[in-house]
């Protein structure tokens, strides 16, 4: 007997609706799109349909591990969090203990739910997450601007007439800060129904291939040409604001010293180019400026960020239909009234600062090397892999050597988890529920859905348990129901708080009426009761059984103005300049005049890839899907190279095989990340190993408001292999 069951797919930020046949025993013998998955209507990927083979890779974890010097021993779950209580219990000041949380976080329902408790329960500020690699940047404009991290406006990809793309691939990454199953299709509606995309990425990508028009920039370079953008709204006096804002004095004045002729040079746009793309912003009807990773990861992240939204505002573009919006997630809680503000602590070491109650990866390293009270001794790790994904991770790989103690929560024995003391691995994928707590706030329509747990728990713990045993380890409370203490909580508050929907009711008897057959179905659909559309809010009626009688998912509309609801800026105004961001301004112009590097060095990723963990499933390695470094054949001939090339940065050397392309830049090459799999205990991925990109990169440049890692536009020099060259 084989049975058809649904479920939303975990591996990236599209949460395309699946459905699987499993066989009697549970083995998954088929993945298809999900044809009545509203949102994504049968839409899937290579990484989608190969679910099953990852699920049951014969390499995952099936128990936890103990190292013993370097021999690993299968333990069972009892013994394995012993192990853990005894390193934990041996820590004398937790001051010394960190937190690692890597990108699967976003994606899993232990992450959402049991993350948080976590880290209050280890009492540290060491919190290091995957965030200061990725996005950060865009959560400390949103906080700056709408005084919240989390508003985050998106394209209003299936209305908009025109759509301005910068540092985005989503024909291979299939979108990020932007949740939009089949980006292809939305982009190809777009275009025919006569919008008009452009693109503007160092690389001439399938995403630029697909446009309209496609603009060559030199990396690390956007906030000049945005900038440039900005000065020519003004000057040609096409500024149309669509509500009131503060500081649009202060954005004038500060893009004077940007106009287009000036950042020309720099960004390798020519000025008629920046001109003509910011009338055409302003003469669509309407249009949206999307800019993720190739713009976030860059030594100017966080203005760059700003400058979109600030294009978005001055084309009046913002909040509109059509033009840049703001979500409204099932679970969404109306949050706390306090001013946004990033460094309210900053890294022992390097004095870097604070944003969203974290610290920069890129500082990891020195927190753990560097002696004195606070230095990081004990480390956990919760679905990371810094080694390979964070700047100069060939330094983070010997730093943890030194730790006294490291946890890692990981279905693999990978470059990271082999320097742990544990590993705790998770269950099968389908043994887990689903709900994108994270994703749903960037997705282009509204949209909930929920997938109940798929395979019958066995002995193994579900993460949820695990990170909330851990949770209670750490606060010496094991035993405790964790789930059962948030739950009381939130509606302690919920019944206190006047218009809450629940206002003046007794706790005791909500509590007995939620759903759920464990405590995280359970706070979900607390979640979703107290969200906008829930039965608790006096506006819905949503609940998690709405969602179980819905195992398709449940369209829950276009998104719709609501920037008003959503400010929390202590002046009730988008603040269109804020101070912090217009003193970073200055570090901006004092580099406009700087001579660039002879090459630099970019990312990229493939459509068969996930940063480094899906290396080792069969059909998704090999073909296009490997390491090489991109280049454009001029830089071939002039260097003299010829199959493979020495690449060297301020950090670190490799020898990587060249990929000539005229898809790229002169002057730029590329490499992707998350390779660099050598003797890994993963067999597949250790046949196809590549390299390291992260060896080149360099952890001492950061974007300075949002600390976050600069991974394009990186200096390095190349020469033919066999050739010593001075550096
Ligand atoms: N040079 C360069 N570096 C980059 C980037 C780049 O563009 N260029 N991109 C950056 C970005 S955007 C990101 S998000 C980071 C990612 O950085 P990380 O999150 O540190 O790295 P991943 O490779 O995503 O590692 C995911 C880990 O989670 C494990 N895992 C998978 N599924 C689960 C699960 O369900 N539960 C648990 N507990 N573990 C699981 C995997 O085995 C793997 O060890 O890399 C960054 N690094
Ligand atoms: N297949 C696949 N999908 C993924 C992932 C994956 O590894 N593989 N990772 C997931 C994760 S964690 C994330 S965060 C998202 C990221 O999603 P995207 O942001 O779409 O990521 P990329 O495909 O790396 O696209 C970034 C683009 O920026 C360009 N670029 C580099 N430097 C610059 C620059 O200075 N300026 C400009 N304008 N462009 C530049 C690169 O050439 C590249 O085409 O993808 C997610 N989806
Ligand atoms: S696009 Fe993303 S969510 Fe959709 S099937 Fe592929 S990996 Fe899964
Ligand atoms: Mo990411």
């Amino acid at each position: 007997m084989t049975s058809t069951v649904h479920r939303t797919c975990p591996l990236c930020e599209a949460v395309c609706g699946l459905t699987l046949t499993l066989d009697e025993g549970g083995h998954v013998t088929s993945v298809r799109g999900d044809r009545d998955d509203p949102f994504s209507k049968g839409f899937i990927c290579p990484k989608g349909a190969s679910l099953g083979r990852l699920d049951e890779d014969p390499d995952r974890l099936r128990r936890p591990v103990v190292r013993e010097g370097e021999q690993w021993r299968e333990v069972g779950w009892d013994e394995a969090f012993a192990a853990v209580r005894e390193g934990l219990g041996r820590v004398t000041d937790r001051g010394s203990v960190a937190v690692y949380l890597g990108n699967p976080n976003a994606h899993t329902m232990a992450g959402a739910l049991y993350a948080g408790p976590l880290i209050r329960a280890l009492g540290t500020r060491n919190v290091f997450s995957a965030s200061t690699a990725d996005q950060m940047p865009k959560h400390v404009s949103s906080g700056l601007m709408f005084g919240s991290p989390m508003a985050v406006p998106v394209p209003d990809l299936d209305r908009t007439d025109h759509l301005l793309m910068l540092g985005a691939n989503p024909l291979e990454s299939n979108g990020s800060l932007c949740t939009a199953p089949d980006f292809p299709g939305r982009l190809k509606a777009l275009r025919g129904r006569g919008g008009r995309l452009v693109v503007v990425d160092p690389r001439r990508t399938r995403t630029a291939a697909l446009a309209d028009e496609h603009v060559f920039i030199r990396p690390g370079t956007d906030a000049y040409l945005l900038f440039g953008m900005v000065h020519t709204l003004f000057a040609e006096d096409l500024v149309t604001l669509g509500r009131e804002v503060n500081g649009l004095d202060e954005v004038r004045e500060a893009a004077k010293h940007f106009p287009p002729e000036a950042v020309a040079r720099r960004t390798g746009v020519p000025a008629a180019v920046i001109e003509r793309l910011a009338r055409e912003l302003a003469a669509a009807r309407t249009a949206a400026v999307y800019a993720r990773i190739g713009t976030c990861t860059a030594e100017f992240g966080t203005l760059a960020q700003w400058l979109v939204d600030v294009l978005n505002a001055l084309t009046g573009n913002l909040d509109r239909p059509g033009g840049a919006m703001f979500p409204k997630p099932a679970t969404e809680s109306g949050g706390r009234r306090r001013p946004y503000a990033t460094g309210r602590w900053r890294s022992r070491v390097r004095g870097l600062p604070e944003a969203n109650g974290e610290l920069p990866v890129a500082t990891l390293a020195d927190e753990i090397e560097t002696p004195g009270e606070g230095q990081i001794r004990f480390l956990l790790t919760v679905a990371g892999n810094p080694v390979l994904s964070a700047p100069h991770g060939a330094r983070l790989d010997a730093a943890f050597e030194r730790l006294d103690f490291m946890v890692s929560v990981d279905p693999y024995l990978n470059e990271t988890t082999r320097h742990a003391n544990v590993i705790l691995p998770p269950p099968r994928v389908l043994q887990s529920g689903h709900y994108d707590f994270a994703l749903l706030g960037f997705a282009v329509r509204n949209y909930a859905r929920y997938s109940p747990p798929l395979l019958p728990m066995d002995d193994r713990p579900s993460e949820s348990q695990i990170l909330a045993r851990l949770a209670m380890i750490a606060s010496g409370m094991e035993g405790g129901d964790l789930d059962a203490f948030v739950i009381d909580e939130t509606l302690r508050k919920a019944v206190q708080t006047p218009g809450s929907g629940v206002e003046g009711r007794d706790p005791a008897e909500l509590r007995a009426a939620l759903d759920g057959r464990d405590g995280g179905e359970r706070r979900l659909d607390l979640m979703l009761r107290l969200g906008p559309y829930g039965e608790w809010s006096g506006k819905g009626d949503l609940s998690l059984r709405t969602l179980l009688d819905h195992p398709h998912g449940l369209d829950l509309g276009p998104l719709e103005p609501r920037l008003d609801e959503l400010l929390r800026t202590a002046s009730g105004l988008v603040e269109l300049a804020p101070p912090q961001l217009l003193e970073d301004v200055e570090r901006l112009r004092a580099k406009l005049e700087e001579e660039a590097p002879e090459m630099v060095l970019i990312g990229r990723r493939h459509l068969r890839s996930n940063n480094s963990w899906m290396h080792n499933v069969g059909p998704l390695v090999g073909g296009s899907n490997t390491c090489t470094l991109q280049i454009n054949p001029a830089d071939v001939a002039r260097l003299g190279l010829s199959g493979e090339a020495v690449v060297r940065s301020a950090k670190g050397q490799l020898t990587v095989p060249l990929e000539p392309t005229d898809t790229i830049m002169p002057g730029v090459v590329s490499l992707p990340h998350g390779w660099g799999h050598a003797g890994s205990a993963q067999r597949v991925a250790a046949a196809h190993a590549g390299v390291s990109v992260n060896d080149l990169t360099d952890e001492s440049a950061v974007d300075a408001p949002s600390g976050n890692a600069v991974f394009n536009g990186v200096p390095v020099t190349i020469s033919p292999t066999g050739v010593i060259t001075a550096h």
